[in-house]
């Protein structure tokens, strides 16, 4: 039997909250969000545990967050800061074991089953970091420890903020019974509702059913939900993390009405695409192109095709198609690429064949409006960004 690992999931408190608050110690025990502003159909990003008091959560409308507290303070993101910061907690991480994963810019898994600090031991090395990153960032660090990285990700939530939960490998089997069953990776509304209907509630109630149960419902996730049911996972933590698209969303503060202006926007947000894209390191080849629509009544289609290139042609089609699954007023567009990462030498072997070469970067979850200005001025100036029409842009690096 192999020896139990040890994993350390980190994941900072109300990440760029806390920054903001460390920053202005006025905004100390208020409630502050930092997000776009709701008079231009802004999004919050996050906001501290005395917003949430409120019911405010992240992606929550903005305008939604202000009703919910009159009081809340909305502060515009400052990427630059947010990505300083992540920096020093990652050399945070790095002073303690070589295996990390970076999920983000706020948290990581840790592989420290072989780490010569504390002895070894897993709980006094998160204190460590914990303090460490305290004293260095000035913000607070909840961590999760436990024998593997699904477990550990659930850990570091359970005692949230500045807290830390540790599951021994003598415990898993308790707490992976009691555990919820929309706790799971995995497990989003949709399947927990019908998990719901099948009278499926905490892990316990989804080992009562056998593995080919578990695939009649469940299709390909059936095994999985057999082993995260029985507290196995695994993953290793992954130190050299594979990009498998890379897209970029607006959404803009008055609807597009039709079809036509949706197409008007295409080529900016191309722009940006492309901009990401050669920013990658590593190497990829594109495999698909797709388009995503929010209409202006949330209902979302996505649409892809496949494609080596990132052609302008493809995407407008894509648009028709997925415009003509609504046949209403747009808020969101997006669009993207689908990625294969190729190793070294498969690369070097082709030339013409590969319509795109690109490569990877550490993950960067969000740009805001005002780095896009600086970035693109010129493309963007003449659809007039700062008038309020492209309110926020999404950048969404999916792994
Ligand atoms: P999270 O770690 O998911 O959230 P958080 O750190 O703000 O709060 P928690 O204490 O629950 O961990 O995300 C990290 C940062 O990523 C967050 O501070 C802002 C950004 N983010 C977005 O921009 N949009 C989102 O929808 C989410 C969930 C996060
Ligand atoms: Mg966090
Ligand atoms: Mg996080």
């Amino acid at each position: 039997m192999q020896p139990s690992r040890k994993i350390i999931h980190c994941d900072c408190d109300c990440f760029y909250a806390s920054i903001e608050v460390r920053d202005n110690p006025h905004l100390l025990g208020k409630p502050i969000a930092v997000g776009g502003s709701p008079n231009h159909r802004g999004v919050v990003a996050t906001c501290n545990y005395e917003a949430r008091e409120f019911g405010i959560h992240s992606a929550m409308a903005s305008a939604t967050a202000r009703k919910r507290c009159p009081d809340l303070i909305i502060i515009r993101p400052d990427m630059e800061k947010y990505r300083e910061a992540s920096a020093q907690i990652h050399e945070v991480f790095s002073r303690y074991t070589e295996l990390i994963e970076p999920l983000s810019l706020d948290e990581a898994y840790l592989d420290v089953s072989d780490s010569k600090h504390f002895e070894g031991s897993a709980t006094l090395i998160a204190e460590a970091i914990r303090a460490e990153v305290k004293e260095n960032v000035n913000i607070t660090i909840s961590v999760g420890i436990a024998p593997n990285k699904f477990l550990a990700k659930i850990a570091s939530d359970w005692n949230k903020p500045d807290g830390v939960f540790v599951v021994t490998p003598d415990q898993v089997d308790a707490f992976v019974t009691a555990l919820p069953v929309k706790k799971l990776h995995g497990v989003g509304k949709v399947t927990a509702s019908k998990m719901k209907r099948l009278g499926i509630n905490t892990c316990s109630d989804l080992r009562k059913l056998d593995k080919t149960q578990l695939t009649n419902y469940f299709g390909s996730f059936g095994e999985r939900l057999n082993n995260l049911s029985h507290g196995i996972d695994n993953r290793p933590v992954k130190t050299d993390r594979i990009r498998k698209s890379v897209s970029i969303e607006n959404t803009y503060s008055s609807d597009l009405p039709n079809l036509e202006r949706c197409l008007e926007e295409l080529p900016y947000l191309e722009i940006q695409l492309a901009k990401r894209l050669k920013k990658l390191k590593g190497k990829y080849e594109i495999r698909k192109q797709f388009i995503k629509i929010k209409f202006h009544d949330f209902v979302q289609t996505t649409v892809e095709m496949v494609s080596n290139q990132t052609g302008t042609d493809n995407y407008s089609k894509l648009f028709c198609q997925g415009f003509s699954r609504g046949n209403k007023p747009v808020r969101l567009l997006g669009l993207g690429v689908r990625l294969l990462p190729l190793n070294e030498e498969k690369f070097i072997g082709k030339t013409s064949a590969v319509s795109e070469k690109i490569s990877r970067s550490s993950a960067r979850p969000t740009i805001s409006r005002e780095e896009l200005t600086s970035q693109n001025k010129a493309a963007f100036s003449k659809k007039n960004i700062d008038n309020g029409k492209a309110d926020q842009l999404k950048l969404a690096l999916d792994s």
